[in-house]
């Protein structure tokens, strides 16, 4: 099973191009952190990313919270990924029809397929949307992400409608290359199929060291529960180490290193 292998040796379970970088990196860097920099100053954006960049493997962005947008930012973001070495997960959840899907990642004032390596989208809409977002991002080599489940409290995404998302992403191997979860999903949903092989990458938001929670339904687990214990294969962080100054980037660094080095531990604990 593809959680007892080490990340250089899945990169061989992929055809898609995005997931074969994501996994060699993660080996390369030994890091399965990812940051989420929720900032909505490009010059917060910008100083964070550059600080946290060493320790991760990835740089989660929602760059429609961004204020000051303008298409230099992306420029920038660019430098920033050769600099240091990291992929781009642009987590647009994207949710409509496949002709609106495609205008989205390839327009607009963000023009995601661009720069993002990677990005996700609900499956409410069924495999539809998989194919507008594939029209795009297939032929520069993207990858998606589906969302199977939710961090947050009483989120839908659950049951049926996970074991629907794994099926969908199963018919879509060279474009879907894993799953926003909670857990592994190796198998699920499989009826008679033979999923024996199969390999889809977990990535995991929710993560936290300290707090449980936030005020609006928000759920931690710790790195070593999701990574461990769950079978996740890169942790996403946001407050947890950027906390609530994003001026404050001596505490942000130390944070991304003890985080990177709780995820890496977790998955080392897993491999043995
Ligand atoms: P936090 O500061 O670590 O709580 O931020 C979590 C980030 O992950 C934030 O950008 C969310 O939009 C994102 N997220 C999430 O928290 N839970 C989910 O199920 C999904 C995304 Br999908």
């Amino acid at each position: 099973p593809p959680h007892t292998q080490s990340y250089g040796e899945r990169s061989l379970n992929f055809t898609n191009p995005t997931a074969k970088l994501i996994l060699e990196t993660m080996e390369r860097k030994k890091s399965n952190l990812a940051v989420s920099v929720d900032v909505t100053d490009k010059h917060d954006l910008l100083a964070i990313i550059d600080a946290v960049a060493p320790y991760v493997c990835m740089i989660k962005t929602h760059i429609d919270i961004i204020e000051n947008f303008d298409f230099s930012l992306i420029e920038q973001l660019q430098h920033l990924s050769h600099k240091h070495d990291f992929l781009y997960f642009e987590d647009r959840k994207f949710a409509d029809i496949g002709n609106t899907v495609a205008l989205q990642y390839s327009g607009g004032v963000h023009k995601i397929a661009s720069w993002a390596h990677l990005t996700n989208a609900h499956p409410v809409p069924g495999p539809s949307i998989i194919m507008g977002l594939a029209s795009v991002g297939l032929p520069l080599g993207r990858g998606l992400l589906l969302l199977a489940e939710m961090s947050t409290k009483g989120s839908l995404a659950v049951g049926e409608y996970t074991e629907e998302a794994v099926r969908m992403a199963r018919r879509h191997r060279d474009f879907v290359i894993g799953f926003i979860a909670q857990t592994r999903m190796d198998g699920v949903g499989a009826a008679g199929d033979d999923v024996s092989g199969e390999d889809f990458l977990v990535l995991t938001p929710g993560i936290g060291l300290e707090s449980k929670g936030d005020s609006m339904g928000q759920q931690y687990r710790t790195p070593r529960e999701a990574v461990y214990e769950s079978g996740s294969d890169i942790i996403i962080v946001g407050r947890g180490i950027y906390g609530t100054d994003p001026k404050a980037i001596d505490t942000i660094t130390r944070q991304a290193e003890r985080y990177m080095a709780a995820g890496w531990a977790a998955y080392l604990e897993r491999l043995a």
